[in-house]
């Protein structure tokens, strides 16, 4: 597959495969979001959860994938967190986040979704932004536009950010130095922008940006798989997503920037505090 040209390769029986499975999770999900017995794990910190559904899902997604394609690889949330390598090669690989904004699926708050993303010569081909509890269905496909339930979908247009509904995130880290960086950029977009808005899920943060309800959206903390479905997404959709300091996207550097137009894009980079993560 390394040789093909980003024309040549047809994706049609991957999608159609990763499309039912993802419905399939998805339902999981709905019929354990209001639960209140859930089984909750911490990592990285006090905030930064895992449940037993995160891990189910994960794991049926990936079974699921590897039986219909069994030389296909996989970068998916919960392998990487218990060790898995987060190894982006050129053979077709998954990214996945099986439940993105746990928090919200912890306080069955109806922000979750699964985020997937099929990734060919480290290039988007295939994502998908599914939230089951408000049976919202994001997909794109390389070249053929992005949707939402079926209807096209594209980014609002906008080219002034003092025109701009900003998504930005608190995150599940308690990092001082972060946290400062944050109200930072909140203190300096808030006169600037028309508002300030999070959901709790990057994933869904960016499906708003493609379909026109926020103009950016921009986080430091982020993994791949958080982003890997929603880039293509809103690329699809006419939008950019670059490095938040501006110039290109670095998919490993657990920083993004999304946005409706390169204008905002670049009116917001030069606007914000950076802060560097350690790289995934
Ligand atoms: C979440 C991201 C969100 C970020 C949270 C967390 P998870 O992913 O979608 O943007 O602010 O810290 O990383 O952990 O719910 O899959």
């Amino acid at each position: 597959m390394a040789s093909c040209s980003p024309c040549t390769i047809n994706t049609d029986e991957f999608y159609k495969v990763v499309l039912e499975l993802t419905k399939s999770c998805g339902q999981l999900i709905k019929e354990r979001t209001s639960s209140r017995t859930k089984k909750i794990e911490i990592k990285s910190s006090a905030i930064d959860f895992v449940t037993e559904t995160d891990q189910e899902v994960e794991q049926l997604l990936v079974e699921g994938l590897t039986e219909a394609f069994p030389t296909h690889k996989f970068i998916g949330e919960e392998s990487v967190s218990s060790g898995a390598q987060c190894l982006l090669t050129d053979a077709p690989t998954w990214i996945i986040d099986p439940v993105d904004g746990t928090m919200n699926f912890v306080h069955s708050f109806p922000h979750s979704c699964i985020s997937i993303a099929l990734f060919i010569n480290k290039l988007p081909y295939i994502g998908i932004i599914y939230n089951p509890m408000l049976n919202q269905l994001f997909t794109a496909r390389k070249g053929m536009g992005a949707y939402l339930n079926e209807e096209k979908i594209t980014v609002s247009g906008t080219k002034n950010l003092a025109d701009s509904l900003i998504m930005m995130e608190f995150g599940t880290s308690r990092d001082p130095e972060r946290r400062k960086v944050i109200l930072e950029n909140q203190h300096k977009l808030i006169p600037q922008v028309h508002g300030l808005r999070a959901l709790g899920s990057a994933a869904l943060n960016m499906a708003m940006v493609a379909c026109g309800a926020a103009e950016a959206y921009f986080e430091f903390g982020i993994h791949i798989w958080d982003i890997a479905a929603g880039e293509l997404i809103i690329t699809e959709a006419g939008g950019v997503v670059i490095d938040p300091a501006g110039g290109e996207i670095d998919r490993l550097s657990r920083r993004v920037l999304a946005a409706s137009s390169q204008e905002v894009a670049d009116q917001l980079a030069k606007e914000l505090s950076q802060f560097y993560p350690e790289r995934d």
